[in-house]
């Protein structure tokens, strides 16, 4: 199939020198990165801007009895502090979040979490602010707190919501999904049943740039410019007009340059409206920019999942059934990033790659004293979740079974001439071929010879084991169907809007919103293929909603699946034009006029040397248009995915564990993603590359951690550890192509899968070294004393 008869195509035919698809094209936007030319919003100053700080509550639980600013005020340079009750004067004291919830934008009664926003000083200069703020004097009443999701559905637990009419308890919601009574039979029936308990610990999307706003009310204009750290824009905008009531049509979001968001940036933060309102009522610009412990305490989590799991098989380790349930931590408010219709994301994807007959999983949400959040941080929507829980239990039910992890997987694959699969929760996964990818993936890691060497060192009583971690894991990404997603309401569609310029060059607007992955380059590639043109005659502009198609923004891997299509489909829309201006040029009937791809040139059939390029047909679109056409050459999409893309992969995470310190040292780490047809290879690679180093830090460092009296304990860069050059191995990556059957270039998204799949792969690897002596588990991160100890109660440790 070909794309000009609309089906995706084939990686061979990518690459004709112009910058097209397949061609690992520089990134473009580096250039400003690497030379200091990036504009963040922290580089962002307007004249007469004013600078915001937020009072944060030290208690996690607690009732406030009074606010007093006057201190702050007499701070010479201090122009305001705010309290809820300014804000209640205008209707902002509370805001939506993503799942329908209200949070206080600065508390209101009662705090909920530690470092909840309390009050705001606005000063002149930033440290006039924060001196202010450290003035300003609130009065707590302090309440007995609950950071655990299973004290906090306790009887006698403290009651977090008490607003909330009909609120009796912390219980947010029950889910569930799948077959129950399918599922338990199965499990009545089976020869083999296994089952383990396991957490994914709440982390944080900790990007290098913390979130921050510049905001700018224009009574001129009766307009609201918010420069933001935002990952959708539009989706802000048309939320921000809600709920502050100013039109549409006036509120202008902008996202400039973002460093890193991972997620962080998807939801909207107290801190953004609090500037917003005070541009509002001070009439000048206001500046917000968050500090990397206030980041940490306070935006948006990720994970925060105890789950138990289940699989019933036969004594052959053939997957028959999987049952999950879930304790789900939200925090203090029901604030995920995900669409709306899914409380638990698309974590119901658990059955993975699997050919699985019967699948039920129950989930609990549960509000507790801990900053809200949930999904974000490269998951695909809790995707992360679902592949850590079902690639752990198919190397519990291969170590029951004494199979091979590799070999079980293979009698369990969805067979590639299977697809579209329906699976058992659902899901219509669109094409995959993971056998293909295991085996490139074993041999890539030398497998064969590895487990000779474990088994060796087992023999002779070795001080470092050796172990051999397997993830084959299937994604989901490119919401969604509108049908099925949306974000409040919006459907989940996004857009792109190609002008070609007289002189042959043209601008890209997308509604997506890049945060380092590269969309100025590969999205100009996506075009450069479909016009024949050069990638550098094309310029990409994103995340300004005054100039910008409307999209619902970056996230869930996404762009390419939703942003990227649109892109192509914008492209041939372009190109159909191109053909009828081809014929008035070349003096040819429409019909006649054939696109060749490989020169990037329009021809008459039969006549090869009757042919013109894009640049003397933008030419000819604005200085000798036919008369039956309009002037100009442009074109818009707005594309709404028939269905998801499911990229996939197999990795391979190869370790040595120290019997001595509880160490492990990474001997081998390899990496085979499909993810349909390649953009940009080297792009890819990069996405990989990042992605399996916060896959490291996720299974060895991270945790955001509570005391009783809910102070975050590991709420800074001391205490929450990022992986550094020091911890990250050499990667050996590798691929397949399977392209996506329904997307017009075959693509599917691959921001989140090194994240999504690597920690099982590691926790396998650091539980296989063990398995021989009957370790089934060890909980994340696996720091050193956490090994320590469970080799200890193995009779492993020396
Ligand atoms: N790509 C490609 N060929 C494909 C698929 C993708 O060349 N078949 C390229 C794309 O053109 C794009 C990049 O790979 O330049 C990632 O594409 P995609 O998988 O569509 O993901 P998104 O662009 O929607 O990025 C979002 C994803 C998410 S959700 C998180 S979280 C994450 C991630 O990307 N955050 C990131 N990677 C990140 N990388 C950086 N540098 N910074 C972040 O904040
Ligand atoms: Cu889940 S983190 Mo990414 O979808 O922005």
């Amino acid at each position: 199939q070909h794309a000009d008869d609309g089906g995706p195509q084939p990686e061979k035919h990518c690459g004709h020198g112009r910058g097209g698809m397949g061609e690992s094209v520089t990134r473009k936007e580096d250039k400003r990165f690497i030379t200091g030319r990036g504009n963040y919003v922290d580089d962002i100053k307007k004249p007469g801007m004013l600078h915001c700080e937020i009072v944060r509550s030290p208690h996690a639980h607690a009732r406030i009895e009074d606010i007093d600013g006057s201190r702050a005020m007499a701070l010479d340079g201090v122009v305001a502090v705010l309290t809820a009750d300014d804000l209640l004067e205008h209707d902002l004291a509370t805001m939506p979040t993503l799942m329908d919830d209200t949070q206080d934008v600065l508390v209101n009664d009662k705090v909920k979490f530690q470092s909840q926003e309390v009050a705001a000083v606005i000063a002149e200069d930033r440290y006039t602010a924060k001196d202010g703020a450290e003035k300003v004097e609130v009065e707590y009443d302090v309440l007995d707190p609950v950071v655990d999701a299973e004290e906090a559905l306790k009887e006698d637990a403290p009651l977090i919501r008490d607003e909330l009419e009909d609120q009796e308890d912390n219980h947010i919601f029950d889910w569930d999904t799948g077959d129950k009574e399918a599922t338990e039979r199965v499990f009545e029936e089976a020869d083999v049943t296994v089952e383990q308990q396991m957490e994914y610990q709440r982390l944080h999307p900790a990007p290098i740039e913390t979130c921050g706003a510049v905001a700018d009310w224009d009574p001129g204009k009766d307009k609201m410019t918010v420069h933001m750290t935002s990952q959708a824009p539009h989706a802000h905008r048309t939320l921000f007009s809600q709920v502050s009531g100013i039109p549409e049509h006036k509120v202008r979001i902008v996202s400039p340059d973002v460093g890193g968001g991972f997620g962080n940036k998807v939801p909207i933060y107290p801190g953004y409206v609090v500037a917003a309102a005070a541009s509002y009522v001070l009439e000048r610009p206001v500046k917000w920019i968050e500090e990397r412990s206030e980041n940490i305490q306070t935006t948006g989590f990720a994970r925060d999942y105890d789950m138990t799991g289940e699989i019933a098989a036969t004594e052959d380790g053939v997957i028959e059934g999987v049952k999950v349930d879930v304790l789900a931590n939200h925090g203090a408010y029901n604030a995920a990033a995900q669409p709306s219709k899914f409380p638990a994301g698309f974590f119901n994807i658990f059955t993975g790659s699997y050919d699985v007959d019967a699948a039920y999983g129950s989930l609990t949400g549960v509000f507790t004293n801990t900053a809200p959040g949930g999904v974000a941080y490269r998951c695909s929507f809790r995707v992360t979740e679902a592949v850590y829980l079902i690639e752990r239990m198919v190397k519990v039910l291969a170590d029951e079974l004494d199979v091979d992890p590799a070999e079980i997987r293979r009698r369990n694959f969805i067979p590639s001439d299977a697809f579209p699969y329906e699976s058992a929760t659902g899901w219509n996964y669109d094409s995959g071929d993971y056998e293909k990818a295991l085996d490139k993936a074993l041999e890539m890691a030398d497998y064969e010879h590895y487990r000779e060497e474990q088994q060796r060192r087992i023999e002779e009583d070795a001080d470092k084991l050796l172990g051999i971690g397997i993830s084959s894991f299937t994604e989901v990404v490119g919401a969604g169907p509108g049908k099925q997603c949306d974000i409040a309401g919006i459907e989940m569609f996004d857009s792109a809007d190609i002008r070609v310029n007289p002189t042959g060059n043209a601008v890209l607007r997308i509604g997506v919103q890049t945060q380092g992955q590269g969309h100025e380059t590969t999205f100009a590639q996506i075009v450069a293929e479909e016009l024949g043109m050069d990638v550098d005659n094309i310029t990409v502009e994103h995340g300004d909603t005054d100039t910008e198609p409307y999209g619902l923004g970056t996230y869930g891997s996404r762009s390419t699946p939703v942003a990227g299509a649109a892109t192509a489909v914008a492209a041939r829309k372009v190109r159909e034009k191109a053909k009828s201006i081809a014929a008035n040029e070349l003096e040819a009937a429409e019909e006649d006029i054939e696109w060749d791809r490989e020169s990037g040139e329009f021809r008459v059939a039969g006549a090869p040397d009757r042919s013109i390029t894009i640049t003397e047909i933008a030419a000819g679109a604005y200085m000798n248009h036919p008369g039956d056409e309009e002037p100009g050459l442009e074109a818009v999409n707005y594309y709404d995915p028939p269905e998801m893309t499911y990229p996939f992969g197999s990795y391979i995470v190869i370790v040595e564990v120290d019997r001595e310190t509880g160490e492990v040292d990474f001997e081998k780490f390899v990496a085979v993603d499909d993810c349909g047809n390649r953009i940009n290879p080297m792009v890819i690679e990069g996405q990989i590359h990042g992605g399996l180093a916060q896959g490291i830090g996720t299974a060895m460092l991270e945790e955001v951690t509570y005391d009783d009296n809910g102070n975050v304990t590991g709420g800074d860069f001391m205490n929450y550890l990022l992986p550094t050059a020091n911890e990250i191995p050499n990667f050996e990556t590798g691929h397949t192509v399977t392209p996506s059957p329904h997307h017009p270039i075959g693509a599917k998204g691959v921001g989140e899968s090194p994240t999504v799949g690597s920690p099982p792969a590691i926790v396998n690897a650091v539980v296989d070294a063990m398995s021989h002596a009957g370790v089934s588990h060890v909980e994340m991160p696996m720091t050193p004393d956490r090994v320590w100890e469970t080799l200890d109660e193995a009779g492993l440790a020396i």
